[in-house]
C-alpha cells in the first residue's frame, strides 16, 4: 500500500511544461504553497520568462480559484490559502520582473477605512487582483483620506479601492470621494468599493464606479474598467 501511494507520488520536475502548469493549477487551488514554490524555480529554471510563469501558472490558476469562489464551490478558508499560495510563488517572481520590468496590467491603491479594522476581506480583495496581474499597494487598517490622497500621489494608480466592514465607518467612503471631488482628482482614478454591509445603492449613491460583492468580483471589475478607460483613452 505504501509501495502504491509512492508510486502515485507526482515528482514537479518529471513532467513536461505543460502537465507541470496543469498540477500548478492543482496545487494552487488546495493552498499548497511549497508545491508552487517548486513549480515556479523549475519553470524558471527551464528557462521560462518570469511573465510567463506568472500568467500561464500563477494567474491562470488563481482564475480558476475566482471563478470557484463566485460560484460558491470554494469559501474564503480555502481562497486565502490558495492566496497564500500564490503570494509564495510571487515572492519568487516579483524581483524577477521587477529586473525585465513588466509592466502590470495597472496599479491598485487600497484600504480599509478610516475607523475600521477589519481587513480580512480586503487583503482577500488585495491577493486577488495581485493574482489577476494589478500592482497592489495596501495602505492596512483605518485608512484616513490624508493617508489615501498620499498614496494616490506617490503611486499614481488607476484604482482606488475602499473597503469597509460597519455600517458606522461606510459613510467615510464618501468622506474620501467627496475629497477627491474637491481637489478636482475624482476623474484621475476608477473607485471601486466593497464590504459587507455596502449594496450597489450604496455606491452609487457616494460617486463610487463600482460595488463589488467579493474578491472575485472586484478582481473580474478591476479588469474591464481598467481596460474600458484605456479603450477609452
Ligand atoms: Co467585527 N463586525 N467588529 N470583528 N466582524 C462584523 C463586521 C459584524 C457584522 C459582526 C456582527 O455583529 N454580526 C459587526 C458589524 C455590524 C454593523 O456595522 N452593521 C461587527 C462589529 C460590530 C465589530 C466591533 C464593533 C465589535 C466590538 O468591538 N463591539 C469591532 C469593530 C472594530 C473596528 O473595526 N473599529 C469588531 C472587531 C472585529 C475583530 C477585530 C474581532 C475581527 C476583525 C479581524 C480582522 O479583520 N483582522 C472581526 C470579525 C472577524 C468580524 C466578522 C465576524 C467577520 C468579518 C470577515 O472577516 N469576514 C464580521 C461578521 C460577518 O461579516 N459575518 C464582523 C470574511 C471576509 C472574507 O468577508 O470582510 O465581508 P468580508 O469581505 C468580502 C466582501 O465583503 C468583499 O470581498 C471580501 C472577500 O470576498 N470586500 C470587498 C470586502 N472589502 C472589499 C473591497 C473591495 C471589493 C470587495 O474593493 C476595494
Amino acid at each position: 500500500m505504501a509501495e502504491e501511494l509512492l508510486d502515485d507520488e507526482i515528482v514537479l520536475a518529471e513532467l513536461s511544461d505543460g502537465d507541470l502548469t496543469a498540477q500548478m493549477h492543482d496545487d494552487l487551488y488546495d493552498g499548497l504553497a511549497d508545491e508552487i514554490v517548486e513549480g515556479t524555480e523549475i519553470l524558471l529554471e527551464r528557462g521560462w520568462d518570469p511573465s510567463r510563469v506568472l500568467n500561464d501558472a500563477l494567474v491562470a490558476g488563481m482564475r480558476i480559484v475566482g471563478i470557484d469562489f463566485r460560484d460558491g464551490i470554494l469559501f474564503v478558508p480555502e481562497v486565502l490559502l490558495a492566496a497564500n499560495a500564490m503570494k509564495a510563488g510571487m515572492a519568487i517572481l516579483r524581483p524577477l520582473l521587477a529586473e525585465t520590468g513588466a509592466q502590470p496590467i495597472g496599479k491598485v491603491v487600497i484600504g480599509t477605512v478610516k475607523g475600521d479594522i477589519h481587513d480580512i476581506g480586503k487583503n482577500l480583495v488585495g491577493m486577488m487582483l495581485e493574482g489577476a496581474g494589478f500592482e497592489v499597494f495596501d495602505l492596512g487598517i483605518n485608512t484616513d483620506v490624508e493617508q489615501f490622497l498620499a498614496a494616490l500621489d506617490e503611486h499614481k494608480p488607476d484604482i482606488l479601492g475602499m473597503s469597509a466592514l460597519l455600517t458606522t465607518t461606510m459613510p467615510y467612503m464618501k468622506v474620501v470621494i467627496d475629497t477627491l471631488i474637491e481637489k478636482s482628482l475624482r476623474e484621475e482614478y476608477i473607485i471601486i468599493v466593497g464590504g459587507a454591509p455596502l449594496n450597489e445603492e450604496f455606491s452609487e449613491a457616494i460617486g463610487a464606479d463600482a460595488y463589488c460583492r467579493d474578491a472575485a468580483v472586484a478582481s473580474e471589475t478591476a479588469e474591464r474598467l481598467v481596460a474600458q478607460r484605456r479603450a477609452a483613452a
